[in-house]
Formats: C-alpha cells, sequence, structure tokens
C-alpha cells in the first residue's frame, strides 16, 4: 500500500513529507494507523546525526498511538480494530532479558530494531522508486500507517485520546516510571529532578503519585517554575543564581534530625554529564541513588570520585521508565483516564504531519 511520512532522508536536513510504499506485516507483525504522534527530544538526536545508531533514509517517531488495521499470519496477543501504543522496548516475554525479571530490557529484536528492519533483517518502508527505508526503534510512527512485530505493541482501551495517550509510548512513561519501577521511591522521600522539560514533568509527577515530601526542581529556566510547581515540584533552584548546587541542595535536605542532608533520590532529565555529576554528588551519604535518564551526547562519559560510590551512593540508568510494555502501558493509560495522573496540560502544541519541522 501507499502511505504517507515525514522521512528523513539524510541527517541534519528537515524530514521530508513524501508518499512511500509499505509492505504488509510479515508473520508475527502487525500494520497499525498511527493517529497521533509525539516529536521526542531522541528523534532530533537521530536527525541531527549525533546518534551513533542513526541510519537515514529513516523514518522517524517513536512515542505514537493508533489503532491495528492488519495482522501478519501467527499473530494472537492483537487484532484488527485494537486500539494500541507501539513499543520501542518491546516486551516478548520468552527472551533472557524478560524472563530474568531484571531488566524491562527485553532484547530479542534489539539487534534488528538497531539496524532499522524488522525482525527478518528487511524493511516494510521504500521509496515510490523502490529504495528501501528504514524503520526506526522499532517503531516509524511519523508514518499515517507503520508495521511493528506484535510484542512491539500494547494493546489500550479504546475509550482513551490518542492525541493524549501517545505521549505515555514515550515520555509519561520514562519519567513516572523512573521513579516507580528503577528509583522505586518511598513515601516521605526528599528528591532532585534535574531537568523540568517534559521528561522532568513526569519524575516530578511520578514523585507525587509515589508520595515524596520534598520534590526539588532544577533547572536555568525560571519560565518552567508554574507548570513544575502544577505536577508537584515543591521546591526550585536555578543554578545561576547558587554558586555550588551541590551544596545549595545538601543543605535544603538538612533536617533537625539529619544533619548531613543530601537528596534520597535524584534523576538526571537533561543528558548534561556534567549535571549528571551533580545529580550523583547532591544525594545523600549512604543510601541516595542518582538515575540516569537523559540522552546524553555520542561518546560523552560521566565522571565522579569513587569515594562517592564508596560512601554508598548509587548510580543508576533507566530507559522506558524501567516499563514491560506490553504489561504496563495499558495501566498508565488507565492512570491517566482515571485521573491519577495528567498528559494535557504537557501537550502544547498540535501539529499536523505536514507541519511537523516546525
Ligand atoms: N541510539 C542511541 C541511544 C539513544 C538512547 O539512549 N535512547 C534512550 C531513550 S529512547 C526514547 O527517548 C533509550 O531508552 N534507549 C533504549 C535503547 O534500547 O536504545 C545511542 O546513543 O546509541
Amino acid at each position: 500500500m501507499r502511505t504517507r511520512a515525514a522521512v528523513a532522508v539524510q541527517a541534519g536536513k528537515p524530514l521530508e513529507i513524501m508518499e512511500v510504499n509499505l509492505a504488509g506485516p510479515r508473520p508475527g507483525e502487525v500494520m497499525v494507523e498511527i493517529k497521533a504522534t509525539g516529536i521526542c527530544h531522541t528523534d532530533e538526536f537521530t536527525l541531527s546525526g549525533a546518534d551513533p545508531e542513526g541510519l537515514f533514509p529513516a523514518i522517524l517517531g517513536h512515542e505514537g498511538a493508533g489503532v491495528v488495521v492488519e495482522v501478519g499470519e501467527g499473530v494472537s496477543s492483537v487484532k484488527k480494530g485494537d486500539h494500541v501504543i507501539p513499543l520501542y522496548t518491546p516486551e516478548c516475554r520468552q527472551c533472557p532479558s524478560c524472563l530474568s525479571r531484571k531488566t524491562n530490557l527485553c532484547t530479542s529484536i534489539r539487534a534488528t530494531q538497531g539496524k532499522g528492519v524488522m525482525p527478518d533483517g528487511t524493511s516494510r518502508f521504500s521509496t515510490l522508486d523502490g529504495d528501501p527505508i528504514l524503520h526506526y526503534m522499532g517503531c516509524s510512527t511519523f508514518s499515517n500507517y507503520t508495521v511493528l512485530p506484535e510484542i512491539a505493541v500494547a494493546k489500550v482501551r479504546e475509550d482513551a485520546p490518542f492525541d493524549k495517550i501517545c505521549y505515555i509510548g514515550c515520555g509519561v512513561t520514562t519519567g513516572i516510571g523512573a521513579v516507580i519501577n528503577t528509583a522505586k521511591v518511598e513515601i516521605g522521600a526528599k528528591a532532585v529532578v534535574f531537568g523540568l522539560g517534559g521528561i522532568g514533568l513526569n519524575v516530578i509527577q511520578g514523585l507525587r503519585l509515589a508520595g515524596a515530601d520534598m520534590i526539588i526542581g532544577v533547572d536555568l529556566n525560571p519560565a518552567k517554575v508554574p507548570m513544575a510547581e502544577h505536577f508537584g515540584m515543591t521546591h526550585f533552584l536555578n543554578p545561576k543564581e547558587v554558586d555550588n548546587v551541590v551544596a545549595e541542595i545538601v543543605n535544603m535536605t538538612k533536617t533537625p534530625f539529619d544533619q548531613i542532608g543530601g537528596a534520597d533520590y535524584s534523576f538526571d532529565c537533561t543528558g548534561n554529564v556534567k549535571v549528571m555529576r551533580d545529580a550523583l554528588e547532591c544525594t545523600h551519604r549512604g543510601w541516595g541513588q542518582s538515575i540516569i535518564i537523559g540522552v546524553a551526547p555520542a561518546g560523552a562519559e560521566i565522571q565522579t570520585r569513587p569515594f562517592q560510590l564508596v560512601t554508598g551512593r548509587v548510580w543508576k540508568g533507566t530507559a522506558f521508565g524501567g516499563a514491560r510494555g506490553r504489561t504496563d502501558v495499558p495501566k498508565i493509560v488507565d492512570w491517566y483516564m482515571d485521573g491519577k495522573i495528567e498528559i494535557d496540560p504537557m501537550i502544547t502544541h498540535t501539529l499536523k504531519l505536514d507541519e511537523i519541522n516546525k
């Protein structure tokens, strides 16, 4: 069939809207009509050419929602008409990673996914001249229709609005999941969120959901304060206004019973490796945990004194918020529909596919 898509023809160039060919789903695959998609910083990271896994031409996009229109042979978990959210972290429930119960990072198709192809090594997209166009993160949601492996779609309730729940395909799950799955934040905790963009806001609402007492937001842009406070930030810190961010946070988190100070948890939502160091070092001696979420530039490395870890601090990372997509994403859609979490205030712009480069 033919479909319209925003194609990343080459690194550093705007996406090109064009008609492309899309082959039907092969065994174990499904075709989805994408009803809405978000644009994530990671799409931009890849388009810029900075992503070592970036391959072109490709159809980007990994934060979508839509309807199954066709299923390939052997597909049993979804059927035509089902509402789904594509998963860039699939859940096969059979690979050593899924079976370990220690990680959400299913590895059954990650190798082919990183090459921009379906599990059989071929692409379903091509130009009208027949030249292959690569998939992206196994999703390619910047297309009116796409094909994904069955294990890379989460079936969700049909009364949820596509233009809101598409955000659960990445940002919402990544931020909230980092709190509840990766850090496992407890009631009463003191936490710090570095970077008050979409991921940071979702970390903040995850912290509020988890019952954190203190949620310190750190950002260079004070204009982000109102939205962060709306989602639950209790204190704001602008690094430009203090001499030493780490010392400031340590002092802010001291209590009459704890004159050592330091956050119980911190989250990096910036991708800046210098901020990641501050995020680690502002956590509490003995038990502080710092969770890296932000995508750092290719080749960038983190640094700290080993003593920071020797004295009990833990540095962790998280992808897709530690969520098992087919199991957890439907629940997060329910949380949104039941009013436990908010998405609507974060949807600041709605564009047509043709406006995607705006
Ligand atoms: N291809 C990049 C990896 C970029 C990266 O770290 N991606 C994050 C965020 S994706 C959604 O925004 C991630 O979770 N990746 C999981 C995965 O399996 O890649 C590079 O640097 O190589």
